[in-house]
């Protein structure tokens, strides 16, 4: 297996036999692996899920716009913010395809790099929240018409619900006993979630380009401390800038990891949702409507509530679009989103306390 992998960084590069590749366990959907040489990182290499993206041509033609875009962006904005670089095959093209059908990439590693999985110290999320700003400028010069539809009607939640009654019915993995509770919950909220689609519909949100997947993870942190770079964008498609917020704050707000089984080491940090939203708001002020903002806290709950339905969806299924580590993982993972959606509930209030001393703060720095 791993001589294999190996093999396929033949295709991006003349020499590459003293050079070791190690997989690295992040993300549900694509299989990544650093690239290293005498322990130095150099490159991300990348086997695209093709059954998840079922254009891999457009999503790379995709990838190489917005990553151009944002190096464009950056120059403009100097020592901000750093952009992977797409590492082309030999013979010039965006990805590889290897004997068995398999797609690959690779970027180039941005050295220093960290990720951060459970948020500790509030500047992080402030630095989180400056660069998913950033990121939403940097893009929005994208025509929409410019970018593949990768996965329509994405976090569309009239389709993601559509789908769970469709598991529902079918019960293809003969599991819906084992979700009794989940199933209930989904159902119970189904109606106030639909807030956000509403206000799409009628035009009171603007669509942007927005990244999609906005988890606090695919933030790069320098060893300073500072965020320096936005990865995972294959998603990059219109959307709402709710999405962002909303899916960073999943991430970012919850003391407890994705998939904590026990569920009373899920909080929602409030500080972490100030933090953020100062940063976000700050850097992203000159595109933000005030509905969108006044949405922000809602959003939280709305990407909280989408995730939770879609892992609930792929476990009734019996887990065929996610990567799991063991049989109930799904269920586990939506256990913990519903959780979260209720200490967010608790704290609803607050949020929308804490988002107009943020906005406030921001003004009064301005006048
Ligand atoms: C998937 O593969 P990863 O972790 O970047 C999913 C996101 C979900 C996320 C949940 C294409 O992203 O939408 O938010 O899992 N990506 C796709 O952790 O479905
Ligand atoms: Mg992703």
């Amino acid at each position: 297996m791993k001589t294999d992998v190996k093999y396929i960084l033949g295709s991006f590069l003349e020499v590459y036999e003293e050079l070791e590749v190690v997989p690295l366990s992040i993300g549900h959907i694509n299989k990544t692996y650093k690239v290293l040489a005498d322990g130095i990182p150099l490159y991300i290499l990348q086997q695209i899920n093709a059954k998840v993206f079922k254009n891999v041509d457009g999503l790379m033609q995709n990838t190489s716009l917005v990553l151009d875009t944002l190096e464009s962006y950056v120059l403009r904005k100097p020592g901000q913010l750093q952009v992977q670089r797409l590492i082309p095959t030999i013979d010039g093209h965006l990805y590889h395809i290897d004997k068995d059908g398999g797609y690959w990439r690779m970027f180039s590693f941005i050295s220093g790099a960290r990720t951060i999985e459970t948020v500790r110290k509030y500047s992080d999320a402030y630095e989180g929240g400056k660069a998913y700003g950033m990121f939403l400028e940097g893009v929005s010069s994208i025509p929409a018409e410019e970018l593949v539809t990768v996965i329509p009607d994405f976090h569309s939640l009239e389709v993601r619900y559509k789908a769970f009654e469709n598991a529902l019915e079918l019960n293809l993995g003969n599991r819906k006993h084992e979700a009794a509770a989940e199933i209930a919950f989904a159902k119970d909220l189904i109606d106030r979630m639909m807030l956000i689609p509403s206000k799409i519909k009628s035009g009171e949100l603007p669509l942007r380009i927005v990244h999609n997947d906005t988890k606090f993870n695919n933030l790069i942190f320098s060893a300073d401390g500072r965020a320096i770079a936005v990865t995972d964008l294959d998603t990059v498609m219109p959307g709402t800038s709710l999405f962002d917020f909303g899916d960073a704050i999943r991430t970012a707000a919850n003391t407890g990891r994705e998939d904590e089984s026990d569920v009373r080491k899920i909080k929602f940090d409030i500080s972490v949702f100030e933090s953020f939203s100062a940063g976000y708001i700050e850097s992203a002020e000159s595109l933000l409507t005030e509905n969108e903002i006044k949405l922000f806290p809602f959003a939280a709950q709305y990407m909280t509530y989408i995730m939770g339905v879609r892992f609930l969806t792929d476990f009734i299924n019996g887990d065929v679009y996610y990567q799991t580590r063991y049989p109930n993982h799904n269920l586990i993972r939506c256990r913990a989103q519903f959780a979260l959606l209720g200490r967010m509930e608790e704290q609803l209030q607050a949020m929308h306390r804490t988002i107009a001393r943020v906005t406030a703060r921001l003004n009064a720095v301005k006048s």
